[in-house]
């Protein structure tokens, strides 16, 4: 069986996230969408928000929704996955990107990372842009699945 991790902070799932994962399992028999854990940052969502939003926007049985603290490749290892999934959008995600994947073959030399380019209507979509619109007022409506726009709309108010 074919499975990828697709890790991310997914602060919170936006629909480029989503059409990465879609598109992913045309490839793949199972993606397992991995929640970063940072203790070093404060999330706009918990672990477990951000879990539970990747879920109910993804009811595919073909994706599973985990989360991981410490190193990527020691998560993957553990859960006998070679394979990382990483979204590109513009030159901008490159470098860091190749740092990140050179950096994880230096540490786990079995592990591969396959990029997908973005969805064409998602190149400028980031989570952190979300947030910062949808903290203004701004509507993200058409840039995250529905079930996030409304938690962002309850958080922030009518219009985010
Ligand atoms: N279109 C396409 N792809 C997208 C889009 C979009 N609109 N938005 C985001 N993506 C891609 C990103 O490029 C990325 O590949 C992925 O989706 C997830 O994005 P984010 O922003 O949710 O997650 P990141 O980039 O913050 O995740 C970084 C990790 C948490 C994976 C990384 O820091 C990590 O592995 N941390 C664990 C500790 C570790 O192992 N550190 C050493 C790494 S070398």
């Amino acid at each position: 069986m074919r499975t990828a991790i697709y890790p991310g902070s997914f602060d919170p799932l936006t629909n480029g996230h989503l059409s990465i994962i879609q598109r992913a399992l045309q490839m793949f028999d199972r993606v397992i969408v991995a929640v970063a854990v940072n203790p070093k940052k404060v999330p706009l969502f918990t672990e477990e928000e951000r879990k539970e939003l990747i879920r109910q926007a993804c009811p595919d049985p073909r994706v599973e929704v985990d989360a991981f603290h410490g190193l990527l490749v020691e998560y993957a290892n553990g859960r006998g996955v070679n394979v990382i999934l990483r979204g590109l959008r513009a030159v901008s995600d490159f470098e860091y990107e190749f740092q990140l994947a050179n950096m994880n073959r230096k540490l786990a030399p079995g592990i591969e990372t396959v990029f997908m380019m973005t969805g064409e209507d998602y190149f400028y979509v980031s989570s952190q842009l979300v947030r910062e619109v949808a903290s203004f007022g701004g509507n993200v409506e058409g840039l995250v699945p529905p079930n996030v726009l409304k938690v962002l709309r309850a958080k922030y108010g009518k219009q985010g």
